[in-house]
């Protein structure tokens, strides 16, 4: 703990700077149209974003701290509650007008960190610099979404999807460990924590197999020339009704090249698939679906959290990987700083996801940190690992 107005030894304010640099880079290498293009129906525009974070961080500091009136346009407009997401793109300002409303409004936040005035550097939000490292991590996971956006504007200039079939590799059985069993400890006590994570406790674990890594593209490769995606008895009746409502045959990320071969489409452009890399790009519902095939199951996040403990998961890191069960508060859960960062999400349709992605900041990367999204999302860099 450091008494209020020691400089902040973790560097928070130039990550944050840091933060702030790299998505204005993004957007400046995009025209104004693609700035504000909804690319996806549950993806805001990328300009969105930009606005959004701003907001949150002048919410935070200016309002919420200093008492400093809120601008109820702005609340409208970059508050998901108060906006709706299909118009988003319509009320954007223009890019460049954006991002010098952004940029006046950063460094104004930088100038406030830099030399916070008492009724900031004293407020209990403060304290342990719990603000700045919840900006940090908030603006981290914007930027990991800005990158979903561009991996479906990647998705618009791929190839057709629909050439003719790549032969199935020959694939090995899967690396496993023996899960923890017995008493665990899980969740994380401190500052930099969510809401969601806290507190952390001790929780019984049966036991089992868990995958050293996760499953891989070839996996998924033999799933599908073993006609996966058409055999009814691997799906849930809602998994099954949502394949069929929407035509899925393949991974988000996947897509033909002219030769036939299978490509992956990411945030920074198009590549051969890699047989051995964890695959990328499936929904909830296909991941349940690819267990039930190879007699396996979804980890519960805390056999995934108390083997990424023990340093039993290789490869992490590189996907986000579906657990078995929604997002649920832990016993003793407290809203902090808002209701809305978790409470909502409790709705037992936000399937937790966990590790991270190749795009993930390290300011969310922890064995405790919990993502969360609905069954039928394919955008978030989700992949899984099988568990027996
Ligand atoms: C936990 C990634 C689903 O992006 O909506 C960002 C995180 N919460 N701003 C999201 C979040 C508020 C959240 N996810
Ligand atoms: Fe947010």
């Amino acid at each position: 703990a450091r008494s209020p107005g020691d400089t902040d030894p973790d560097g928070v304010p130039g990550e944050l700077e840091g933060l702030h640099r790299a998505t204005r880079r993004i957007a400046e290498a995009l025209t104004p149209a693609e700035v504000a293009r909804q690319y996806h129906p549950l993806l805001s525009p990328i300009g969105w974003h930009l606005g959004h974070c701003a907001l949150v961080e002048r919410y935070w500091l200016r309002e919420l701290c200093l008492g400093e009136p809120s601008d109820p346009g702005q609340h409208a407009l970059y508050f998901p509650e108060f906006s709706a997401k299909d118009s988003r793109g319509q009320r954007v300002p223009e890019r460049d007008a954006l991002l010098t409303h952004v940029e006046r409004e950063h460094a104004h936040h930088r100038a406030l960190l830099a030399d916070p005035p008492p009724a900031l550097r004293d407020h209990p939000l403060m304290a342990d610099s719990y603000l700045l490292h919840f900006l940090h991590q908030h603006h981290a996971q914007h930027l990991e979404t800005i990158r979903f956006v561009l991996a479906q504007r990647a998705h618009r200039e791929a190839p057709d999807p629909h050439a003719p079939a790549t032969p199935a590799p020959a694939i090995p059985a899967p690396e496993t460990a023996a899960l923890p069993a017995g008493r665990v400890r899980v969740g994380w006590d401190d500052v930099r924590a969510y809401d969601n994570e806290r507190p952390a406790s001790e929780v019984d674990l049966a036991g089992g197999r868990i995958a050293r890594h996760p499953v891989t593209n070839a996996e998924w490769l033999a799933f599908m020339a073993d006609g996966g995606y058409r055999t009814n008895r691997w799906w849930s009746e809602t998994g099954q009704a949502w394949r069929e409502a929407n035509a899925i045959a393949a991974p988000d990320a996947w897509r033909r090249a002219a030769n036939g071969a299978w490509v992956e489409v990411t945030p920074d452009g198009v590549r051969p698939l890699d047989p051995d890399a964890p695959v990328m790009g499936v929904s909830w519902h296909e991941a349940a679906a690819f267990a039930a095939w190879a007699d396996a199951r979804l980890p519960h996040e805390h056999e995934w959290e108390a083997a990424a403990r023990t340093g039993l998961l290789n490869g992490t890191g590189r996907v986000w990987e579906w657990c078995a069960n929604a997002l649920f508060p832990y016993p003793g859960f407290r809203a902090f700083p808002y209701e809305g960062y978790s409470v909502p999400w409790f709705d037992g349709r936000h399937m937790i996801a966990r590790g991270g992605s190749a795009w993930t900041h390290d300011a969310v990367r922890r064995p405790s940190f919990r993502n969360f999204f609905e069954p039928e999302v394919r955008h978030a860099f989700t992949g899984l690992r099988l568990a027996w």
